[in-house]
């Protein structure tokens, strides 16, 4: 074979690019830092298309968009499920929920369903030489079995890799409705017991279904029980008058909390798990931001939020470690409008679009139940860009370890931590994605939602969840609102896909 000159050279300088590209990586990398804190900072019920960095143009979010374009900006991010639970149960073991037959929405009163000896991400990063700290919304169960909430409640948190934790329970919506400090239920009254019910009332307690004239939130759906600072709750709850949590100041507690635990930390290694409340219901905004937002209380806690993201990333700029933390942003599921009371959200969203391009919600095994809002960010390290990579919250315990120099890996759990650093675009083949215990697959730009049966629309929540008595099959780079069923019409990738699910499925934890 003959080369001419021209092409020999385009040769050589195509080998030499390639080495150089190689040496660019291995070099970013001995320059990262191997103990960074690690910040994940998690959101309840925020759409991809909530924020600034996704197109938002009727909600602002200038805190969360200048972290996100200064950070790796995932369009291709997603949680392990459309709900609340199994996305939390998924991120800190780095397994699939539908592994787990107990990762559902729990009530308030469910036992811890994370095995004690299971690995955790605060687990790994203790072994690392980590103080580990959650700060926020809990859900993934307490105790094992009955809960006394006037003792010490074990096992919770402190018992599956957390130094410190400062949480509620479950849910801003269920009781118990008050904050628990590494256990222990906080400012309680022992001459006023908590008592906790999810199957009937207390004598005398008035209820949101018969006392609604006491209630300054309504019901719409659910949330008809007790009634705690004049919203009705999901659950039945007496006593503990001096521990119960004013709604309204939610935000700003956590934050404060999330605060000190970083002044308290600074100097050794750390990772916190800010657990952010908002926007889930019921939503409550202090009255700092009541209004701001021009479409009602949903509105203004994102607004909320977003304040209290900015407000907390200044104490790590000037506790002088923000070049030393990494931080991770996500959403646990994708947004509701009306989920159980009125407050606005529907009449007043206008233009806004909180599932941005993709179709269904919460709840939905179509696109917007899962793909949400997703960012790293590592102020002098990460350098920005925008990420198409295929990545889930899933991938965090794997990757996080890889960073830290732990050689702990969990099997669903992809170790891609050169995509999180920003480094390179490789992502995941495939993922399946799960709501309400129905799962689906996703390969590349293909969605696969096998048959289920069922209503396809969440009445009162009115989302389409993804049921069909047929197959489904979408090409989202053609059709990202998911309007175009091919699976009639391309039959080969639907076999290929349902063959690479079914395989999926099956495959054992490890
Ligand atoms: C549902 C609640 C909803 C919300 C959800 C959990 C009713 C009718 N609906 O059962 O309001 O609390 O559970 O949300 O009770 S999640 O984000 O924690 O998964
Ligand atoms: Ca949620």
């Amino acid at each position: 074979m003959k080369f001419s000159k021209h092409s020999l050279l385009a040769l050589v300088v195509f080998i030499a690019l390639q080495i150089s590209c190689k040496k660019t990586v291995a070099e970013k990398k001995t320059k990262i830092q191997t103990k960074p804190n690690i910040v994940v900072i998690y959101v309840d019920d925020l759409g991809y298309g909530d924020v600034g960095f996704n197109g938002a143009t009727e909600i602002k979010t200038p805190n969360l968009d200048k972290l996100a374009f200064g950070g790796v900006r995932f369009v291709n991010g997603y949680a392990s499920s459309a709900t609340c639970t199994p996305s939390r149960y998924a991120l800190l073991t780095g397994e699939y929920p539908w592994r787990n037959k107990n990762a559902k929405i729990l009530k308030g009163t469910a036992p811890l369903i994370i095995n004690k000896e299971q690995i955790t991400i605060p687990k790994m990063l203790k072994s690392k030489g980590y103080h580990t700290g959650i700060v926020g919304k809990w859900h993934l169960g307490l105790g094992t079995g009955v809960v006394d909430w006037n003792k010490t409640i074990r096992p919770g948190p402190n018992e599956v890799g957390f130094d410190y934790s400062y949480i509620m329970a479950a849910t801003q919506d269920r009781v118990p409705t008050v904050y628990i400090e590494n256990g222990d239920v906080v400012g309680l009254d022992p001459n006023d017991p908590i008592e906790v019910s999810y199957n009937k009332n207390f004598e005398g307690e008035p209820t949101g279904k018969d006392n609604p004239e006491l209630t300054t939130m309504k019901w719409h759906h659910g949330h008809n029980n007790s009634i705690v600072n004049h919203i009705p709750r999901i659950g039945y709850m007496k006593g503990g008058k001096t521990a119960l949590w004013k709604d309204e100041d939610m935000a700003d507690h956590f934050l404060k909390r999330a605060q000190d635990y970083v002044k308290e930390h600074k100097s050794e290694p750390f990772f916190l798990y800010y657990a952010m409340q908002q926007p889930h219901v019921p939503r409550t905004p202090h009255e700092r931001f009541v209004g701001k937002s021009g479409m009602g209380p949903r509105g203004d806690v994102i607004l909320e939020a977003d304040w209290c993201i900015g407000e907390f990333v200044k104490t790590l700029e000037k506790e002088g470690i923000l070049e030393n933390t990494l931080i991770v942003f996500s959403s646990d599921n994708g947004p509701v409008l009306n989920d159980g009371y009125y407050d606005d959200a529907v009449e007043k969203i206008g233009n806004h679009t909180p599932s941005g391009p993709y179709r269904g919600g919460k709840y939905s095994l179509f696109e917007a139940g899962t793909h949400v809002p997703f960012f790293t960010y590592w102020k002098g390290t990460i350098q920005p860009t925008t990420s198409n990579a295929l990545v889930c919250q899933l991938d965090l315990l794997s990757s996080l370890a890889a960073i830290v120099g732990s050689d702990i890996r969990v099997g669903d759990s992809k170790e891609l931590s050169n995509t999180f650093l920003g480094i390179e675009t490789k992502g995941r083949e495939e993922l399946i994605l799960e709501a309400t215990s129905r799962t689906a697959l996703k390969k590349g730009d293909w969605v696969m939602i096998p048959p289920y049966k069922g209503v396809s629309i969440l009445k009162h929540v009115n989302i389409e969840i993804g049921n069909s008595n047929g197959y489904q099959l979408y090409n989202l780079k053609e059709d990202i609102g998911q309007q175009n069923n091919l699976a009639d019409t391309n039959k080969e990738k639907l076999e290929e896909l349902i063959v690479v699910f079914e395989k999926l499925r099956r495959n054992s934890k490890k």
